[in-house]
């Protein structure tokens, strides 16, 4: 299991040593690594540049196995602990991890993830195997209860360029369903929603059990004509239900539209984008949840916020979150997608970050130390 920061007990000493080493015989050219600055100031950071290139075996679902997992070039544990590939006996198309080019990793340099979610039903011509349909990690310490009350979820992305349909030069044809960012509560492992006893309580099946579990948050991605491309949520609490005597997540909000984040200038512009999600799952039963949701340029400016507070985001189990995952699938005709359409489900993140606190100005402050005056040829703009 992965353990959080602070628990890295047998890598301190070896991180103390190159410290040291690199301090008195290095010139001054050596440079700590990206992901080494981040991990100093958060909780959990992928930049995915000091993982080996990896893509999963085909295995037409989810695979929780350790074994098939991205690994860092060092073997120092990280948080990734499944993914989701239901490739219909497609092999992997390229790597998934990788240097996919300057136009799809950050920075124009290191390594990115490219995510591919599935398009159901199915589709002739629909690009396959260049990556996960769904990758996820786990942030707890084995406990339901363990995670964060308040997460901040933060990440870089730039979506493909057939990802979205246009009808006009910046006006979007309707999405139905496109999976983008699930985040879980009370997962005692990846793969295990609640204690064993809780998890007796809950309707009997996958969803409830093993991968959304209960009082979890689902994002899509959704599109307007007139430019609009923003959030879409779906938050779910517990229901009772009498056939069972048991409970089973009903969605409270259902496709709830985060239109302030209007971010389609940065599609138009082919650019990446910077997300950040924040959910506090307040306290049992209470009306005192919180959502808010900011997106940034590539430089750092706030282009979009959205908060709503006031909700209840946790009804019966005492839980924190502590799953995360990115895509899911893409529902095409089935919800009023255009079949017509030559549609290409790809999107790549990076710099993902973690954080009990707010990221993305003190993220930014620090890329602009880092690599100032430019990224990716575009100067700054200060
Ligand atoms: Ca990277």
């Amino acid at each position: 299991m992965w353990r959080q920061r602070g628990s890295y007990g047998t890598r301190i000493p070896v991180f103390l040593f190159a410290l040291i080493f690199f301090g008195l015989f290095s010139t001054a050219s050596a440079q700590e690594s990206w992901q080494a600055v981040l991990e100093r100031e958060f909780e959990v950071v992928e930049t995915f540049d000091e993982l080996k290139n990896w893509s999963g075996k085909y295995h037409g679902g989810y695979d929780y196995n350790q074994a098939n997992q991205a690994k860092r070039t060092d073997n120092a544990p990280i948080p990734w602990e499944y993914f989701y590939a239901d490739n219909s006996g497609v092999a992997p198309a390229a790597d998934w991890i990788a240097d996919h080019g300057p136009e799809y990793t950050w920075k124009g340099k290191g390594k990115s993830l490219c995510l591919n979610p599935i398009r159901v039903p199915k589709k002739t011509g629909f690009p396959l195997g260049y990556g996960p349909g769904k990758f996820g990690m786990y942030v707890g310490n084995g406990s339901p209860a363990s995670g964060f009350k308040k997460i901040h979820i933060f990440f870089m992305v730039k979506f493909g360029s057939n990802a979205f349909i246009l009808d006009g030069a910046e006006s979007f044809e309707w999405v139905g369903v496109f999976k983008f960012l699930h985040i879980g509560s009370g997962f005692r492992e990846a793969h295990q929603w609640g204690t064993e006893a809780e998890q007796q309580t809950v309707y009997n099946n996958a969803q409830n059990r093993y991968i959304y579990g209960q009082n979890g948050t689902l994002f899509n991605m959704a599109t307007e004509a007139g430019g609009l491309l923003f959030p879409k949520e779906e938050s779910a609490l517990s229901e009772y239900q009498t056939g069972c005597d048991c409970y089973r997540y009903a969605p409270y909000i259902k496709n709830r539209r985060w239109r302030e984040n209007n971010g389609g200038p940065f599609y138009f512009r082919n650019e990446w984008v910077a997300m950040e999600y924040m959910l506090d799952i307040g306290t049992l039963g209470n009306a005192d949840g919180k959502l808010e949701i900011w997106y940034y340029d590539r430089t750092g400016n706030v282009i979009g916020y959205s908060e709503v507070g006031g909700e209840i985001r946790k009804e019966r189990y005492d839980h924190r979150y502590n799953k995360i995952s990115w895509g899911g699938n893409r529902l095409g005709t089935a919800y009023a997608e255009d079949d017509a359409d030559p549609n290409d489900s790809r999107y790549y993140i990076d710099d993902i970050v973690i954080s009990g606190n707010r990221v993305g100005p003190k993220y930014f402050a620090l890329l602009k130390e880092r690599i100032s005056p430019k990224v990716s040829g575009v100067d700054w703009a200060d």
